[in-house]
This record gives C-alpha cells, structure tokens and sequence, in this order.
C-alpha cells in the first residue's frame, strides 16, 4: 500500500486540480491530502479562498481519487502531517520545486508539471471583469 501526500487550497476546483489529484493517485494506492484551512490560505496568498474551507472539502471528497482529506493548518505542521498519514511520497506541483525536500528524509518527494494556463487567480480575474 503506496500512501501519498499532497496538499493545496483547491479553490476554484478546475481542472488543474483534478490533473494532479489524478496523477497524485496513478504514482500509489491510497491519496491523502492536507486542504489549506482559509487562515492558512490568507497566510499564503494574501487574500481568503473563494469558497469556504468546508465547501471545498465537500468537493475534495467527492472526488472519486481521493481517498481521505485533511485540514492543512501551516507549514511548520507538514512534517507531522506526513508521519501521522503514514506517506510514503509526498507531491507537490512544480512550482514548489525543492521548497519540500527537507523531507527527502522521511518520503520520497515528488514535483509534477503543472498544467498549463489555468490557475484560481486567473479565473478570479476574468469572472472580475
Ligand atoms: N496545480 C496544477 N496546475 C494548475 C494549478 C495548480 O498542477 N494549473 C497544482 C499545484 O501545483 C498544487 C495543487 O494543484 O500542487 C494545488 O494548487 P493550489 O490550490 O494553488 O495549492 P497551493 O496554494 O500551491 O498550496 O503546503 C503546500 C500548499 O498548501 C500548496
């Protein structure tokens, strides 16, 4: 049983998102992932996610690839989060390239293309306008 870790605010769920839950969940056999609490998301982008903590849970486990989800609170708890979820790699999209390899020692860390022009904040802008 191959367990892995990713994390992310998916607000906005696009198909970005899905992408990489999938490939997240083609790598093993069982995906958790650490949803951003809204705190942290303002914490990281400087502004709250448009759809509340709760609802994107909601949709988070709906998904047929997801197979638990769990509140991501910091960044200083991810070393805790991947040890009390047992992972055995942790996956990030590419534009968090060697931020997490600190964890080289406990999982295998694993970066992945992101998929191209579609992003929360380019559909906030355009739905904006
Ligand atoms: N993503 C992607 N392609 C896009 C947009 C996002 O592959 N077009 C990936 C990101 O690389 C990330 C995941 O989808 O791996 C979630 O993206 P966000 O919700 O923007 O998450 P982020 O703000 O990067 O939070 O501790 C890590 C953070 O919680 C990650």
């Amino acid at each position: 049983m191959k367990r892995i870790v990713t994390f992310g605010t998916f607000d906005l769920f696009h198909v970005g998102h899905l992408r990489i839950l999938d490939r997240c969940k083609a790598i093993g056999d069982f995906l958790a992932v650490g949803l951003s609490t809204d705190e942290f998301s303002f914490q990281k982008k400087g502004r709250y996610p448009i759809y509340p903590f709760e609802q994107r849970m909601e949709i988070l486990c709906a998904l047929r690839v997801v197979d638990v989800a769990f509140a991501e609170d910091s960044f200083e708890q991810k070393r805790q989060y991947l040890i009390e979820h047992k992972a055995d790699v942790l996956v990030m999209g590419e534009d968090w390239e060697g931020k997490f390899d600190n964890f080289g020692d406990i999982v295998q860390v694993v970066y992945l293309s992101r998929t191209p022009s579609i992003s929360t904040t380019a559909i906030v802008e355009t739905i904006r306008k």
